[in-house]
């Protein structure tokens, strides 16, 4: 169903790329909009056209209880008190990926999950690249879904946040994909990881092809008019297998994929590819364009990404690991025998830390705690840790210590912002200090 949007009083709320984009959007239409942000200098207000209306600084209730129709930046929390107000009062609040999925005329790859999303989206892609389509990448890794409209495009692949999901309503994928869910984001949950889970698997709704990777529990999600393909199942026609201490990916019980081939690292890696592979499978692409495209696929900036493996000593850059799941699976992933200094810190967004005690307990590790949340993560493994203000200082006392055979590891498990700009900024200063010692 087409919306007309002529005759509504629209409000967007946060002016980042997503603002950005919803105004480009509305103009393009002939609406014009108003835009609220909370912070008295955001970041892209010289961008915002002379013709809007807008405020910063507070969420003006006037204009919020007076408007039709709201698109939400997923940064900001719809729990609100003011936008559930509002949303009694009959005002529509949604987010930029409902909008999209309003106007998108093109199938729709939807992936998310607690850790991988970026990198199954960006598999994908390249897949289908390869494959001879165009396909258009966007959402949570980075471009506004809004913007990918504007583009020559055969199908879109979109990353969604569960930020994006809690006012998605009519999304229809071809394909979704919820990758795993672990505990992140809890500060943003009042009612804690249930409701995390349950706005994480509200993708499959209305999709058509729905992927279940690892996550079993989704029998109430269950609707058969949907075609489900569950990568979980023992009798799943995807699997991954060892043979010879190698790990293959097969599929029909066919060794399709022998992962030493690949540049991927560690189990989590080999997972993503298999859902990869299911996806790029449903889609129908050549099996020859998505075992050539895996074989070639280096990890992202950022993602376990090994900097340097010079005189034994092996740093790794994994600053994108903002949750513990993403830490727990790093150390799942290091194969050397010698110790691993890891550095563990920043905002731990109210998660709780202590599933990693038992593994802390057993490996020759040595944990440096650094940023807002230092005290709290030092507690878990306090014979094994260091507290310490910054990644440099941390840096600085582990060039001394650091043997041949001993891997550097990054993987905070933590959001950055307590210190750094974003995950990318905390990722390329740690490389920046790697490249001064050594
Ligand atoms: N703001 C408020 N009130 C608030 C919070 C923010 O007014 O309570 C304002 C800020 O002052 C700022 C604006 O909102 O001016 C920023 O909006 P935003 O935080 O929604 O950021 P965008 O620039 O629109 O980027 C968003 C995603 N950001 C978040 O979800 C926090 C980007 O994901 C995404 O790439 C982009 O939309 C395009 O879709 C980033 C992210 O950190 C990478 N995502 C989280 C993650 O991956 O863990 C979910
Ligand atoms: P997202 O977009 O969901 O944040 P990324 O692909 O950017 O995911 O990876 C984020 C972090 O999670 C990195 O530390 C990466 O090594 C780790 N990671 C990647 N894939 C998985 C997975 N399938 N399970 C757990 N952690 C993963």
């Amino acid at each position: 169903m087409l919306h007309n949007y002529s005759r509504k009083k629209i409000l967007i709320l946060g002016m980042g790329l997503t603002g950005i984009s919803c105004i480009n959007f509305f103009l393009k239409k002939g609406i014009i909009p108003k835009i609220i942000d909370e912070s008295t200098s955001p970041l892209y207000l010289h961008k915002i056209p002379k013709i809007i209306k807008y405020k910063i600084g507070i969420l003006e209730p006037k204009w919020i209880l007076e408007s039709d129709l709201i698109i939400i930046s997923p940064g900001i929390s719809s729990f609100k008190p003011i936008l559930i107000k509002a949303r009694l009062l009959g005002v529509e609040i949604i987010s930029d990926i409902e909008l999209f999925s309003r106007e998108a005329l093109l199938p729709i790859i939807s992936i998310t999950g607690t850790n991988g999303k970026s990198t199954v989206a960006t598999m994908v892609t390249k897949i289908a690249k390869n494959a001879g389509y165009k396909a258009c990448l966007g959402g949570n890794i980075g471009f506004p879904v809004l913007d990918m409209l504007n583009q020559k495009a055969d199908l879109y692949i979109i990353e969604i946040s569960s930020f994006q999901l809690e006012n998605t309503f009519t999304l229809k994928s071809k394909i979704a994909v919820v990758l795993n869910i672990s505990e992140d984001h809890i500060n943003r949950y009042p009612k804690g990881f249930e409701q995390y889970k349950k706005i994480k698997l509200s993708i499959y709704d209305k999709a058509e092809i729905c992927i279940i990777n690892s996550y079993q529990n989704v029998k109430d999600y269950i609707n058969h008019s949907q075609k489900w393909i569950n990568l979980e199942s023992k009798k799943s026609q995807y699997q991954i297998n060892f043979d010879k201490n190698n790990a293959f990916l097969y599929y029909r019980n066919k060794k399709i994929l022998n992962m030493s081939e690949t540049f991927l690292h560690g189990y989590h890696n080999y997972n993503n590819a298999l859902v990869s592979l299911a996806i790029c499978n449903a889609m129908q692409f050549p099996i020859n364009s998505i075992i050539d495209t895996l074989k070639k696929f280096s990890t992202l900036p950022h993602r376990f990404q090994i900097i340097n493996n010079n005189k034994g000593i092996c740093w790794i850059n994994d600053s994108k690991s903002t949750n513990v799941n993403s830490t727990k699976v790093a150390l799942d992933s290091i194969t050397s025998k010698g110790t691993i200094h890891l550095l563990l810190g920043g905002d731990r967004k109210f998660a709780d830390f202590y599933i990693l005690k038992d593994y802390f307990n057993k490996m020759k590790i040595k944990i440096y705690c650094f940023g807002q949340d230092r005290f709290y993560l030092s507690r878990i493994c306090k014979k094994k840790s260091v507290v310490i203000e910054t990644l440099q200082q941390a840096i600085i006392l582990i060039s001394k210590k650091v043997i041949s055979g001993d891997t550097v590891l990054l993987s905070p498990g933590c959001s950055s912002l307590d210190q750094f700009s974003n995950f990318e900024e905390r990722g390329n200063f740690f490389i920046k200090l790697i490249k001064d010692i050594t």
